[in-house]
C-alpha cells in the first residue's frame, strides 16, 4: 500500500537533500461519505534528488488507492477551458498536425481536452486508469482505454490504430512512479516527427509561491525543466519547446519530439534552463529558503482563520480541492473552523473533507449559509472566482487568499 522511495525515479542515484515533512496525513482526495471510518494516514515527506534535482515525495502510496475512483474532474473553469483550446490550436497550427492524425492522452479524465481534439478533425484515444471517469469519456464518444499508460498499453494502441503524432499528458505526470516505463511506451507510439506534450505544476512557481498545499500523496515528483529535459534525452527525447500556462498555480508545458525529428530546438528552452540555474535550482539553499518560508505561512494560514473564527466569525471553504484538504491538513484546521466548503463538482457534494470531515455542499447552499469569510481552498482560481462572487464581496463578506502569503480581499481591497 506504501512503499519508501530510495533511488530517484529519474536518476537512479539515492542520494537526498530532505526539504519538508508534514507527518503522516490523510490522502488528500479521499473523499468520504458521512458513514466512512477516518481513512488511513501515510508519511508526507518530500526531498531533492542530489544529482537530477528532481523534488520528490519520499514515499509512493499505491496508484490502485489513489486513483481508479478517482473525484477529480477536469475543471470546466473559463481558465481551463482557453489552455485546453490553445493547445489544441497550437498542435494544428503551430506543429502541423493534421485531420485524421492520432492523438493519445495519459491522464485523459473524462476526455473534456481530447474532445476539443476531436473537433479540430483529429482521431484520439484516451488512457486513465480511474474506471468511473474512462466510462464517463466512453459515454461522450471520446474511446478511452480504462488502465495505466504502460508500454504494453501503448504498443496495442499503436496496432489498434496506428503510430501517434502526439502523445499528450496534462497534470498527470507528476503522479506517476515509473515515469520510465511511460516514455518508453510514448517513444514506440510516436511517429518520427511526433510530439510527446507533458504539461506538470512548475517547480519554480512552486517553491517561489510558497505552493505547499500541491505537496500531496497523489503528486509524487515536482518538475523543473532541467529535470524533464534529463529524463527525456535518457530516452531519445529531444525537449524542442515549452511554455508556461497560468493554471494549476503556474505549469509548464514540455514539447519533446524523437532526437532524429526534422523539429527545431527553439531559443526559449536553453533560456528557461540558464533561467533555473540561475535560481539556484542545483544548489540546495532555494529549498532550505523554501521550507522555511512553508513553516512561516502554515503557521500564518492558522492564527488567521482561528483568530477570526474566536472572534465570533464564520469562515467556510471555497472549492474542495484536493489542495485544500492538504492545506487544512498542514494547517491544522478542522471543523471547528471552517464549517462547511463549497464545491461546484457533484461528485464532491454531500461528502466529507478527509480528515476534518468537513461537509461539502453546492455553491449555491454554501452562499445562502452566508459565511462571513471564504477561504479561498481553489486560489489557483482566484481570478475568476473572485470576479464571479462580486455580490458575495458587496454584501460585506470577505476572502481569506492562502497562497503565497495569506491576505483578506474585501470588496475594498479587491484587485482582482
Ligand atoms: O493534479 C491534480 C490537479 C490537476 O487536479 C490532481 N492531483 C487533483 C486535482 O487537484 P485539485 O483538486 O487541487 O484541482 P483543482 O482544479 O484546483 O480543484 C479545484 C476545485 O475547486 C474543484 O473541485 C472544482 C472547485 N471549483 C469550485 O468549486 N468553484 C473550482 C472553481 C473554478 C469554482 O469556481
Ligand atoms: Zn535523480
Amino acid at each position: 500500500m506504501v512503499r519508501p522511495v530510495d533511488r530517484c525515479r529519474v536518476c537512479g542515484r539515492d542520494d537526498w537533500l530532505d526539504v519538508l515533512s508534514f507527518g503522516e496525513t490523510l490522502l488528500a482526495g479521499d473523499f468520504q461519505d458521512p458513514a466512512d471510518p477516518p481513512g488511513d494516514r501515510y508519511p508526507l515527506d518530500v526531498a531533492v534528488c542530489r544529482e537530477c534535482r528532481l523534488m520528490s515525495l519520499r514515499h509512493v502510496v499505491s496508484p490502485e488507492k489513489l486513483f481508479e475512483h478517482y473525484l477529480y474532474v477536469s475543471s470546466d473553469s473559463g481558465l481551463i477551458t482557453g489552455h485546453s483550446r490553445r493547445l489544441v490550436e497550437h498542435s494544428v497550427a503551430g506543429l502541423g498536425l493534421a485531420e485524421g492524425d492520432l492523438v493519445v492522452e495519459l491522464g485523459s479524465n473524462v476526455g473534456a481536452q481530447l474532445a476539443m481534439f476531436q473537433e479540430a478533425g483529429l482521431r484520439t484515444v484516451g488512457v486513465d486508469p480511474a474506471r468511473n471517469l474512462a466510462a464517463a469519456a466512453n459515454e461522450r464518444g471520446v474511446e478511452t482505454l480504462p488502465e495505466y499508460f504502460t508500454t504494453a498499453a501503448a504498443v496495442r494502441v499503436a496496432e489498434r490504430h496506428g503510430p501517434a503524432r502526439m502523445v499528450l499528458g496534462r497534470q498527470c505526470f507528476a503522479h506517476i512512479d515509473d515515469v520510465h516505463e511511460v516514455l518508453d511506451g510514448a517513444t514506440r507510439l510516436l511517429t518520427a516527427d511526433g510530439v510527446l506534450a507533458i504539461e506538470v505544476p512548475y517547480l519554480v512557481e512552486l517553491l517561489a509561491n510558497n505552493q505547499f498545499d500541491t505537496i500531496f500523496h497523489e503528486h509524487l515528483s515536482y518538475f523543473s525543466l532541467g529535470t524533464l529535459h534529463r529524463l527525456f534525452g535518457g530516452h531519445g527525447l529531444r525537449v524542442f519547446d515549452v511554455w508556461t500556462a497560468p493554471v494549476h498555480g503556474g505549469s509548464i508545458v514540455v514539447f519533446a519530439t524523437p532526437e532524429a525529428s526534422p523539429r527545431p530546438t527553439r531559443p526559449v528552452v536553453g533560456e528557461m534552463l540558464a533561467d533555473e540555474r540561475a535560481r539556484g535550482l542545483t544548489g540546495e539553499d532555494v529549498y532550505r529558503r523554501f521550507a522555511a518560508r512553508v513553516e512561516r505561512v502554515r503557521a500564518e494560514i492558522g492564527d488567521l482563520v482561528r483568530g477570526l473564527v474566536a472572534g465570533g466569525a464564520t469562515v467556510a471553504g471555497y472549492g474542495a480541492p484536493a489542495k485544500g484538504s492538504a492545506l487544512l491538513q498542514a494547517c491544522g484546521l478542522g471543523r471547528a473552523e471552517v464549517a462547511f466548503c463549497t464545491d461546484t463538482t457533484s461528485l464532491k457534494q454531500g461528502r466529507l473533507l478527509p480528515g476534518s470531515r468537513i461537509p461539502v455542499c453546492s455553491p449555491e447552499e454554501g452562499t445562502a449559509r452566508r459565511p462571513d469569510y471564504f477561504l479561498l481552498l481553489a486560489w489557483n482560481y482566484a481570478e475568476e472566482i473572485i470576479r464571479k462572487e462580486r455580490r458575495f464581496l458587496e454584501d460585506g463578506g470577505r476572502f481569506i487568499v492562502p497562497i503565497p502569503e495569506p491576505r483578506i480581499v474585501s470588496a475594498q481591497t479587491v484587485t482582482a
